[in-house]
């Protein structure tokens, strides 16, 4: 299928679909833009700055929603990876994804391009690896996580001062423990409020990530439903959508801080729960002075589409806001 073009007739872009733990991941397989060769981060680039009508057609409204994650595969970069991808989202390119990498995985795995068994993935934050347990359920080797910040105090209006830690598992996170919110289903709406505003503060305060990297995603945690777990958490991605899966790099920057604080061994098993009660087990391994986590999760495959993009149709590029 021809790459994508913004003025074409008619656009055909075929996808495989599949969940994470309840999140979605869209993984488009042909009619994607022509991103040129370079990294992944020079890829993404590219995709930021000439294809943004792609991402919004691919995962806003009407065809997506705020919840959507694209995954949008090209060939791989290093010589040991299978394939390369790249996240994005309602609002841009994600750096990386946990809950998406299970996902393609699984995709690829549908679409038999890869066996059970281990295989590298290209990213624009660096390789990770998945390794196929079977149809379904992968375990993925993130990029090298690490706490930058413990004990930050941010002053969020309505809600007073809030201490949480900064951390990077392939994303910006911040993590708040204490926050007197009940983690349920029911309470998304609030939570979603009080997340956002956490956000907003720490732009507001000039807190961020190393090297002034903005802090996107915002994390609460509170005591599991199911007492086999470890962790409940709620987490507030860039568009203001909350995670349905526990977040892959949102497990993997909390294991990085409980590995920091010594109350997480090395090769301990780590249980998060999502907020919908989804699972991820995670773990670390410390590989010259690096925190490496491995986050297992389950994915499925839950439709094989063809979008369509029709020059006549307004919003053939989603609905962008
Ligand atoms: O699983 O890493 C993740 C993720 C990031 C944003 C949504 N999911």
């Amino acid at each position: 299928m021809s790459p994508f073009s913004n003025d074409a007739p008619l656009q055909r872009v075929g996808t495989i679909e599949t969940h994470t733990g309840g999140e979605p991941t869209r993984v488009v397989i042909s009619g994607g833009p022509d991103l040129g060769t370079g990294s992944l981060a020079e890829q993404t680039e590219r995709f930021r700055d000439q294809f943004d009508e792609f991402r919004s057609a691919v995962v806003n409204e009407p065809r997506g929603s705020d919840v959507m994650v694209g995954a949008l595969l090209r060939p791989p970069v290093e010589e040991n990876s299978v394939a390369g991808v790249i996240f994005f989202n309602n609002v841009g390119p994600l750096q990386m994804c946990g809950h998406g990498t299970i996902g393609v995985a699984v995709a690829l795995a549908s679409l038999n391009r890869v066996q059970l068994g281990r295989h590298q993935l290209d990213t624009p934050v660096g390789p990770v690896s998945f390794e196929l347990h079977d149809a379904n359920r992968v375990t993925i080797q993130n990029v090298p996580a690490y706490r930058y910040r413990s004990d930050v105090e941010v002053h969020v209006d309505g809600l007073g001062q809030i201490r949480g830690e900064i951390a990077w598992g392939g994303n910006w996170f911040f993590l708040v423990n204490d926050h007197g919110q009940d983690l349920n289903i029911n309470n998304v709406e609030k939570l979603t409020k009080i997340t956002w505003a956490i956000r907003q503060a720490l732009t507001a305060n000039g807190i961020t990530g190393e090297d002034g990297k903005e802090i996107d995603h915002v994390e609460l945690f509170g005591p599991p439903v199911d007492p086999q777990n470890d962790s409940r958490n709620f987490v507030l991605c860039p568009g203001k959508a909350y995670d349905r899966s526990p977040c892959g790099t949102g497990t993997s920057a909390k294991l990085a801080c409980l590995y920091a604080d010594g109350k997480l061994a090395a090769g301990e098993v780590f249980r998060q729960e999502s907020i919908i009660g989804s699972l991820f087990e995670g773990s670390v391994q410390e590989e010259n002075g690096k925190v490496i986590p491995s986050i297992t999760g389950t994915a499925y495959v839950n439709a094989e589409t063809t979008l369509i993009l029709d020059l006549n149709d307004p919003f053939r590029f989603g609905i962008r806001s």
